[in-house]
């Protein structure tokens, strides 16, 4: 049943015409999915793609009008017998030594000038192309007019040169007439090595069983039924099947009636190529056969990344050293004016780290990154590791195998110039600490002043104490209720500016607090731009090139 199924549909595909227009559209849509590959899979798979290409791409340009036939086969079939029975002439030496032909031989029927370019391509030699026109049968021949006839050496051949030859034209011709004969037509290497191989080129394949004359009568219809068993299990189901006698011009008759049709349709040239394209399709489709994944890993995985990034670089220590440096600072403008002047003889904590950050005014983007934040600990970079490796992992999650493995290259490509790009970033977010808040300038007035009053009071008490000893007239201090004003003055100032210490304290360690987390905030939005251009980025240009391999091997399917 399956048999006639696929003869049917042989036929029906043998009526259908190959647009050119549509082949050049799918062939330019291989030459897109190799564009959009190249550099992420191994150049191994992609050869018959790239072949086809420029194939492809030669055979349209070369010539539309010649259709080249190739006669294939075992040796001693008969193919240069049928080849000069075609011709009419004895052009390629038919021989009882075997294997007789050893290259390939052409017959152009028409003008030789239009076919020599195309015969340069297949590279069959000058002296071994001959012409098929002449005045006096010029009319018998017309209906031939554009075939390119070649007769093969013999591809089981003792000469491995002769099998070499046979596979590189194979490659080449637009339609293949495969010559059997009774005694070899069951050989494995014909069917195992090569027609099972033309399965997708049923519609430029013809098979023909020659020294048919060799057979009694009654038992040609068996072999022929075994033939055609033996076809369909090559997945030639439908072929066209003739049989021919070389050496009897009337009982080859057939084969160039078929021949004719063939070069008037003047399709197998596409037909070839349309075959060319799905064979190579069929063979790349493994590759984007899983959909198009995401755009790339999800907000979650590259949470993860910036975290492990904001560990090797720094940023706890970092943010750290602005919360010690923000209460080193706060103290040094708002505390008791002694305690400022000791404080400031403390070295700032952010500014050990040489952060340009740190520093006001500092231009970040002109200093070369060359911080003192401590190097990542050994579990920070394997940290890191992890967290690159489930970026790659979730977004080559389904891909086929090389894609994966190109998902994981593209998101370490740029681990190299990680811990620069981190120091750059580290080194130019601005750490909000370049400015002084207004309550330390406030707080730190009220301190001034508060001192002042205890001085003033106590030089105005030092005073009266100094007039009294000389013996000199007392000092009538101004009295505030029963307090003189100079000691309430002095025990007023130095009670505020205590008193002014002891409250602002828990507020700058609140404060100091929140620069932290501002801080560690600013830094870790530095920190995660740079693993979105460094990880992430190139992982969804992967996936970005395999959605468009995708799209394009489906636009290079038949329709
Ligand atoms: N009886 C008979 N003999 C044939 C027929 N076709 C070819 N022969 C003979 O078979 C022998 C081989 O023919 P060739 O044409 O040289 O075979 P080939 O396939 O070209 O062989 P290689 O060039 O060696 O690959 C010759 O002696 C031919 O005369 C045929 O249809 N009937
Ligand atoms: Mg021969």
């Amino acid at each position: 049943m399956t048999n006639i199924a696929d003869r049917v549909r042989a036929a029906l595909r043998s009526d259908q015409r190959v647009d050119p227009d549509a082949l050049i559209a799918r062939l330019d849509a291989v030459r897109r999915f190799l564009d959009a590959v190249d550099g992420q899979l191994p150049d191994g798979q992609l050869v018959p793609a790239h072949t086809l290409v420029e194939r492809a791409g030669t055979r349209l340009a070369l010539s539309r009008d010649h259709t080249v036939v190739a006669l294939a086969g075992a040796t001693g079939s008969g193919k240069s017998s049928l080849f000069n029975a075609l011709a009419r002439l004895g052009l390629s030496p038919v021989g009882v030594r075997r294997p007789t032909t050893g290259v390939a031989h052409a017959c152009v029927w028409g003008p030789l000038d239009g076919a020599n370019r195309l015969l340069d391509w297949i590279g069959v030699l000058p002296r071994h192309r001959f012409v098929r026109e002449s005045a006096l049968d010029a009319d018998d021949e017309s209906a031939l007019h554009g075939l390119v006839l070649l007769d093969l050496p013999d591809f089981d051949s003792v000469q491995r040169s002769h099998r070499l030859e046979v596979d590189r034209l194979l490659g080449l011709v637009d339609l293949v007439v495969w010559v059997v004969d009774p005694q070899k037509y069951a050989d494995r290497v014909i069917h195992t090595s090569y027609l099972r191989e033309f399965h997708r080129h049923r519609d430029v394949t013809l098979v023909v069983l020659n020294q048919a004359d060799r057979l009694p009568p009654a038992e040609l219809p068996r072999v022929l039924d075994d033939l055609r068993r033996l076809l369909d299990a090559d997945g030639l189901g439908g072929v066209p099947l003739l049989t021919t006698t070389a050496i009897d011009p009337a009982r080859i008759v057939e084969l160039r009636g078929t021949l004719e049709r063939t070069v008037a349709g003047r399709q197998a040239a596409l037909r070839r190529l349309a075959g060319d394209v799905d064979a190579v399709v069929a063979g790349l489709d493994e590759l984007v056969a899983a959909d198009a994944p995401a755009t790339g890993p999800d907000e979650g995985t590259v949470g993860s990344l910036s975290r492990a990034l904001a560990g090797t670089a720094g940023v706890p220590a970092v943010a750290a050293a602005v919360e010690g440096a923000y209460r080193h600072r706060a103290v040094a403008s708002t505390g008791w004016p002694l305690v400022r002047g000791w404080r400031r003889l403390r070295p700032d904590p952010l500014r050990r780290l040489h952060l340009p950050g740190a520093v006001a005014g500092a231009p970040a983007e002109s200093l070369v990154a060359a911080t003192s934040v401590p190097d990542p600990t050994a579990a920070q970079r394997s940290a890191l590791g992890l967290a690159v490796r489930a970026v790659a992992d979730r977004s080559g999650a389904g891909l086929p195998a090389p894609w994966a493995t190109a998902v994981t290259t593209a998101a370490r490509s740029r681990l190299g110039d990680l811990p620069d790009a981190l120091d750059r970033a580290v080194a130019g977010a601005d750490l909000g600490m370049d400015r002084k808040p207004v309550w330390w300038r406030f707080v730190g007035a009220v301190q001034w002043l508060v001192t002042v009053a205890a001085v003033a009071g106590l030089g105005w008490l030092a005073l009266g104490y100094a007039l009294r000893a000389l013996g000199l007239p007392a000092l009538e201090y101004p009295r505030v209720g029963e307090a003189p004003l100079p000691t309430v003055l002095l025990l007023g100032g130095l009670l505020a500016g205590l008193l002014l210490a002891a409250l602002t304290r828990p507020v700058v360690r609140w404060s100091a607090r929140r620069a932290r987390r501002r801080a560690e905030k600013r830094l870790t939005a530095a920190v995660d731009v740079v693993g979105r251009e460094y990880v992430v980025t190139p992982v969804r240009a992967v996936l970005d090139r395999y959605g468009q391999a995708r799209q394009a091997l489906r636009d290079a399917e038949r329709s």
